[in-house]
């Protein structure tokens, strides 16, 4: 590769001698490492490099970095040795305990205002636990979100820092210049303190599974109708010209017609689906939060189920579903009508992952910029689409938003296709066709709207059996026991939330 300017050689020449230091040091030379460095460096900063398997870096500079401005490090004393101060130092290795394992040996070659930054997908409770132990040794620590992939991190990821916020002005010109743009701004703000990056990452994937499963299960339905691959590729490619324009809408329509010399790979690819936890964490976050994000659930529990090839291969041959077969009389009307029900769970997928990300920031004490994170959410990563401006435009006008689906643009979506909605899930459901998301999405959206459920029920159970209480309406905060049966008595729980 060739130098890209004057400039880009003198800065080779110089770092070659020595008189130029590197602006940051990047540590783990998978794939997205090697892709971010050569990212930073297109954008003219200097990197260096290091992996735990030093040969990599050698590897590296000679074959993918070769011709840039990338210099190499043969060991952590020597990388930092040649990074401008502060020092920045990111890290993108395996999340877990090979990032505590670089942060101890980096520790004592380090001084205070050095920023460490971990750009895998760390836990977000581990971020807010490293953050806690630098801080008392003067060092910043990030913890960032980098979405997109391979692509995203090398022609622009979103990125999600968060952490010490003193760090930011000091990784902000790079972060800023590597990461995405929507509509020209970048895909990049500072999220919050301790592990509010990681967080919303993490929300992020969660979204990601739950966008997934909603168009697995529009496929399906449509698969159940009879339609070709060519059939359902036409049908999303023109779903991806509208509301629902978006890199994963995109993606489908290509799968679905992509062929090799043995005809349509779809078909003979095995209905098994893969997870790496990201999806799982936000799941068990929800239910620590109390918060029901009951549409990334089923999209994890899918996943789970699809794992389960030979039980249900055996199963699908005992166990019996119903006699009426896929039929609707208009199928551009129906086709129509499922893509209102994708856009109408997808919305309330959307609003349930804010709500989680609202009740973690109150528990949390983080300042989350709702309307920030979807733009850094609008370009860059998988999740990226028109959808997303359409929320930032929501929490741009009222930052106090409670409830997405309270705005009156996602209102009024819901109100014009939620009647197909119905028709989709009860027709699928007539059918026998499994739709967990599209369902629970709906059936979230009747409780939210619901001012009385049948709780009131549930807690006159629990008071029955276990003595836990109750309110009565319009005594709210007066707890009530009864002696249901006149034979308990009248000593009530300590426990009315267990
Ligand atoms: P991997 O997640 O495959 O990690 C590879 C790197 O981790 C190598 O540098 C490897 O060093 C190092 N490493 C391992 Br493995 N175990 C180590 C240990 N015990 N101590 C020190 N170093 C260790 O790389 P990746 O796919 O580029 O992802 C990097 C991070 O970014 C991960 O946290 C990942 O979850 C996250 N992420 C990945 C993607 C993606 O699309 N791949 C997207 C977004 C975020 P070695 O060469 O010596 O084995």
């Amino acid at each position: 590769m060739k130098p890209k300017s004057k400039v880009h050689f003198i800065i080779r020449l110089l770092t070659c001698f020595r008189k130029i230091k590197a602006d940051i040091a990047l540590i783990g030379l998978a794939v997205m490492g090697q892709n971010l460095i050569l990212n930073m460096d297109e954008k003219g900063f200097v990197v260096c490099a290091y992996n735990r398997t030093v040969s990599k870096v050698k590897e590296f500079l000679e074959n993918e970095a070769k011709g840039t401005n990338v210099i190499g490090a043969e060991s952590l004393e020597d990388m930092v040795s040649k990074l401008q101060r502060p020092r920045k130092v990111m890290l993108l290795v395996k999340a877990g305990s090979a990032v505590d394992d670089f942060i101890k040996q980096l520790v004592p070659l380090l001084t205070p205002g050095d920023v460490i930054i971990d750009g895998g997908n760390s836990e977000y409770q581990d971020t807010s636990r490293r953050c806690l132990e630098l801080e008392k040794l003067g060092l910043l620590y990030v913890g960032s979100g980098v979405s997109g992939g391979e692509e995203g991190a090398r022609h622009g990821p979103s990125l999600m820092p968060g952490g010490h916020e003193a760090a930011w002005p000091i990784i902000q010109p790079i972060f800023q210049a590597i990461c995405a743009k929507a509509d020209g701004e970048p895909c990049c703000e500072w999220v919050g303190d301790g592990g509010a990056g990681h967080f919303v990452k993490m929300v992020h994937n969660g979204i990601e599974y739950g966008d997934m499963q909603l168009i697995c299960e529009a496929y399906h339905i449509m698969t159940a109708l009879g339609l070709s691959a060519e059939q359902m590729a036409e049908e999303f490619g023109k779903w991806n010209s509208a509301e629902l324009d978006s890199f994963l809408i995109e993606i489908t329509r290509d799968i679905l017609k992509y062929k090799d010399n043995k005809g349509y790979l779809l078909e003979r690819i095995r209905d098994t689906a893969g997870q790496k936890g990201t999806g799982k964490w936000t799941a068990i976050a929800a239910l620590q939060y109390g918060v029901p994000v009951t549409l990334i659930g089923e999209a994890v529990f899918s996943r789970c189920l699809s794992a389960l090839k030979d039980e249900r291969v055996r199963a699908s041959t005992v166990l019996k579903g119903p006699t009426v077969k896929p039929k609707v009389d208009n199928v551009p009307k129906f086709l129509n009508d499922i893509k209102h029900a994708l856009y109408c769970a997808k919305i309330v997928s959307y609003a349930q992952g804010f709500m989680l990300m609202r009740e973690a920031a109150s528990e949390n004490n983080w300042r989350l910029n709702y309307g920030g994170i979807a733009l850094m959410w609008r370009g860059g990563c998988i999740i990226r689409s028109v959808f997303l401006g359409n929320i930032k435009d929501a929490y741009t006008s009222q930052p106090q938003l409670t409830n997405l689906l309270l705005d009156e643009f996602f209102k009024n979506a819901i109100a014009q296709g939620q009647d197909s909605w119905r028709e989709v899930v009860a027709n699928a459901f007539r059918w026998g066709i499994p739709v967990p998301a599209l369902s629970t999405a709906l059936s979230f959206y009747d409780g939210y709207r619901t001012s009385k459920l049948p709780a009131n029920l549930l807690q006159a159970q629990r008071d029955y059996f276990g003595a836990h209480t109750y309110e009565l309406l319009g005594q709210e905060g007066k707890f009530h026991h009864t002696n249901w049966t006149g034979t308990g008595g009248n000593v009530s729980a300590s426990t009315y939330q267990a």
